[in-house]
């Protein structure tokens, strides 16, 4: 006879090894939810928490409070495309050789190759699922043939790890002006075939250069292609009419698609990633934030921006997902003034400095065109805390695989690096002891410890009007740099005064570093 004592102890060895089997393959007990959400071109000194005063932006200023708030954030480049390719791959852009990872017109082809452990693929891996909801930028279709709009438009977020999307394909300066969820336009009428080009006028929409008189807002030759509601774009496209976003409705498309994906998927662990349009040109406040910040148009969208954010943390609230969410804010670049569009944000501007005490705007490799607001809650996860540690966005997919439970190790040449113990506040030191800055027509700099290094080069100066710290350099041709630059970050953050001829050993490590860097192939140590 089997004896009682005997018996429970049988079932209790089978009950304790049936629970370990499980615990090896179950993700880490609290795995957050993940919310990413990007501006675009939303300088430095944009936001109230990081010294704003004319424009109020009370929603994300509370979620700095209630998390985590870097001043040493960096996008790694000052342009959209290859910052959210670096986000989204691990890679910084210009490492990319096979690929064009430059500003992308709305008809190129998808620069990530599918099957690719992109940040979403991963979080996949990791019983994720994922949305994106927004600004996309980073092509579509094969490259083979011309992406057609009329049919399933693929490879595109769907086909590198997303399991929804709803997007608009590049920005909204650029054709064709339509949303495009998973693979179809939004309310195309078969009848009305969109045809998009990037080189001729098809001569059957008004542009900007014939119709001025239709424009609610002067624009440059550049942007002076087909002109949709009262907007001239970037390029031309006909017919799509009824699938024609407004402008002024972008913000909240943004919000309820995102709010609607929150909702659809509460129930699992998701991955939402957030691309918002403000304040990118051409800028559009919805009727609510019309003139409602001290700063003209580009202050209201920035409003408008706080607004959608703040839509996007209350439906978090309402569906009792804040606790165990991982929301991060966040911008692909630094700010500009004029990009295309006479909208008065030159005008307007009453002092309000977008980049704060930095120097330099988009497109640059100054310390304005590249460091942008970054901030990250996790209630009970992350402590309050302002932090001066170095992380720059693509040390995302790295930081958050580890975060979600990834097991699969990252690619072993990634740029980036695991910097979860940073972000969650586990550790003071600076785990990132550098990084490269990565500016229009390939420009690179390396930011080392306090030091900056910004190689001369002949780039041609980009026509624009940005803001920085020094009155001078408001003219981009200002921007010009003819000399090698080394700037002390830590006495000089505004960038003013070339130390190099003062420290040149200095200067010629960086440039070294810089070289190994560029050149190496083993990414994730320090070299
Ligand atoms: C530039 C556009 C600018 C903006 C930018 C992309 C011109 C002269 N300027 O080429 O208006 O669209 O591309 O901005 O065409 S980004 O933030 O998406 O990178
Ligand atoms: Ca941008």
């Amino acid at each position: 006879m089997i004896s009682l004592p005997f018996l429970s102890r049988v079932l209790a060895l089978a009950l304790g090894l049936a629970s370990t089997v499980c615990s090896q393959n179950a993700p880490p007990a609290r795995r957050p939810n993940i919310v990413l959400m990007v501006a675009d071109d939303l300088g430095f000194g944009d936001l109230g928490s990081y010294g704003a005063t004319r424009i109020k932006t009370p929603h994300l200023d509370r979620m700095a409070q209630q998390g985590v708030r870097f001043t040493q954030g960096y996008a790694p480049s000052s342009t959209c495309t290859p910052t959210r390719y670096a986000i989204l791959t691990g890679e910084y852009a210009w490492r990319a050789t096979t690929k064009k990872t430059g500003i992308l017109d709305g008809d190129a082809p998808l620069c990530i190759t599918p099957g690719r452990r992109t940040l979403p693929a991963l979080l996949r891996e990791a019983g994720y699922h994922t949305g994106v909801v927004g600004k996309w930028h980073l092509g579509l279709g094969d490259g083979m043939v011309p992406v057609d709009f009329n049919r399933d438009i693929k490879p595109g977020p769907l086909e590198i790890g997303f399991d929804y999307s709803h997007i608009i394909p590049a920005t909204v300066d650029r054709v064709p002006s339509v949303w495009v969820e998973n693979h179809r336009v939004v309310g195309l009428d078969p009848a009305d075939p969109i045809e998009v080009s990037y080189r001729q006028d098809f001569r059957v929409e008004p542009n900007g250069i014939d119709r001025p008189d239709l424009l609610k807002q002067g624009a440059d030759a550049q942007h002076s292609g087909t002109i949709i509601h009262g907007i001239s774009r970037i390029g031309y496209m006909r017919g799509g009419t009824a699938a024609r976003f407004r402008d002024e409705e972008l913000a909240t498309t943004v919000v309820q698609k995102s709010t609607a994906y929150l909702e659809a998927h509460q129930h699992q662990p998701f991955f939402l990633y957030v691309g918002f349009f403000e304040p990118h040109v051409p800028r559009v406040a919805e009727p609510p934030f019309v003139g409602t910040s001290q700063t003209g148009v580009r202050g209201d969208v920035i409003q408008q921006l706080d607004w959608a954010a703040g839509e996007i943390l209350r439906a978090l609230d309402r569906l009792n997902l804040a606790e165990n969410t991982l929301v991060i804010f966040t911008s692909d670049n630094g700010p500009i003034f004029f990009d295309g569009y006479r909208d008065g944000s030159v005008e307007d501007s009453h002092g309000h400095r977008p980049a704060g005490d930095l120097r330099g705007a988009k497109y640059l490799v100054y310390e304005g065109a590249c460091r942008v607001p970054l901030i990250a809650r996790w209630p009970g996860q992350i402590a309050p805390r302002v932090s001066d540690q170095l992380f720059s966005l693509v040390d995302l997919p790295a930081t958050l695989a580890t975060i979600s439970g990834v097991t699969q190790p990252m690619e072993s040449n990634t740029d980036s690096l695991d910097l979860s113990a940073v972000l969650l506040g586990r550790t003071e030191r600076n785990l990132r002891d550098h990084t490269v800055l990565h500016g229009l027509s390939n420009t690179l700099a390396l930011r080392e410890g306090d030091w900056k290094y910004i190689p001369a080069n002949a780039s041609k100066p980009v026509s624009g009007q940005g803001s920085g710290a020094n009155p001078s350099d408001t003219r981009f041709s200002a921007n010009r740099i003819t000399e090698p630059l080394l700037f002390n970050l830590a006495a000089d953050p505004g960038e003013l005064t070339n130390v190099l001829a003062l420290h040149p050993d200095k200067a010629s490590a960086l440039q070294n570093r810089l070289q190994r860097l560029t050149q190496t192939h083993t990414r994730t140590s320090q070299p």
